[in-house]
């Protein structure tokens, strides 16, 4: 039986490729629940046109003749549309979470990146929309675009090296909703698809360890993430005097440090105390 489709409102760039991470985070959201995506293309001018004046933002969806908006209001729709179908958010404690989560990415990594890749941003841009994304976004941003992405290379690693909260979790397991992938997975992933719909230069190493979590959301409903338009992420070279992009060896303390008695402390025991 042919799945039902929803009709889902794209925000594209010149390559074809998504570039907006709240759009990723809601097309992995709304394939999740197994539906399909009857997509609606476009840039960022003409969003008021394209959708008879529903939304001058995007993500936007209509499923049965109802519009909604918003990327978290579609995924709250959609959990509450299809609660048989898998959850997007299956407690209310990852809503609660993710939603810290995410404050801390885009501080982190989000809003660093895009002051580093803001003209290739606009670059990628098709030719209709680079006239306003420079004005729109370098008001948002305070400069101009070639002037605020410049000496990036002495920025990026500091922004990877940021990363290890993640790294930490997705060492350990396949997603951020454990086993099997939710919207924390989804929502996170937007920001580095984001970054994979624009970047000129990569901005993590290539044997960062977050790249099999990536490359595993990546191939999710048919290989979702990997659209031919994507750049490169992975690649980013450490230079000397640069800190590291990663930690190689994972050092465990406070929560991730299972005391199981003595014989698990009492090296540290030792070390504190100045025994040996
Ligand atoms: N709160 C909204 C934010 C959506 C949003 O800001 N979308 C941006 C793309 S990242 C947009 O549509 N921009 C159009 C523009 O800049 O004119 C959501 O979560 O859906």
């Amino acid at each position: 039986m042919a799945s039902k489709s929803v009709t889902f409102y794209d925000l594209q760039v010149s390559t074809g490729a998504t570039i907006s991470p709240f759009v990723w985070a809601t097309k992995f959201a709304v394939k999740h629940k197994g539906l399909d995506l009857d997509i609606v293309d476009g840039g960022f001018t003409g969003i008021m046109d394209r959708t008879g004046g529903k939304t001058e933002r995007l993500p936007a969806i209509v499923d049965d003749g109802k519009w909604v908006l918003d990327s978290w209001g579609i995924v709250e729709y959609l959990d509450e549309t299809y609660p048989d179908a898998p959850l997007l958010i299956p407690h209310e404690s990852v809503a609660v979470m993710l939603k810290a989560l995410d404050a801390w990415f885009w501080g982190a990594a989000v809003g660093p990146w895009m002051r580093s890749y803001c003209a290739d941003y606009r670059d990628v841009c098709f030719e209709h929309d680079k006239e306003y994304i420079t004005s729109s976004r370098e008001v948002i941003l305070g400069g101009k675009l070639e002037d605020l992405q410049q000496g990036r290379e002495d920025r990026l690693p500091a922004i990877s090296a940021a990363l290890e909260p993640l790294r930490l979790a997705l060492r350990e397991n396949d997603f951020l909703g454990g086993s099997s992938p939710n919207y924390a997975d989804y929502r996170i992933m937007g920001g580095f698809l984001w970054l994979a719909s624009l970047a000129q230069t990569p901005a993590l190493a290539a044997d960062d360890p977050l790249r099999p979590w990536y490359q595993r959301v990546c191939d999710l409903y048919d290989g979702l993430g990997n659209h031919p338009g994507l750049f490169p992420i992975f690649g980013l070279e450490q230079r000397e005097g640069d800190p590291d992009l990663f930690m190689r060896e994972t050092v465990m303390g406070g929560i991730n440090k299972r005391n199981t008695g003595p014989a698990s402390t009492q090296a540290e025991t030792k070390f504190i105390n100045k025994q040996d």
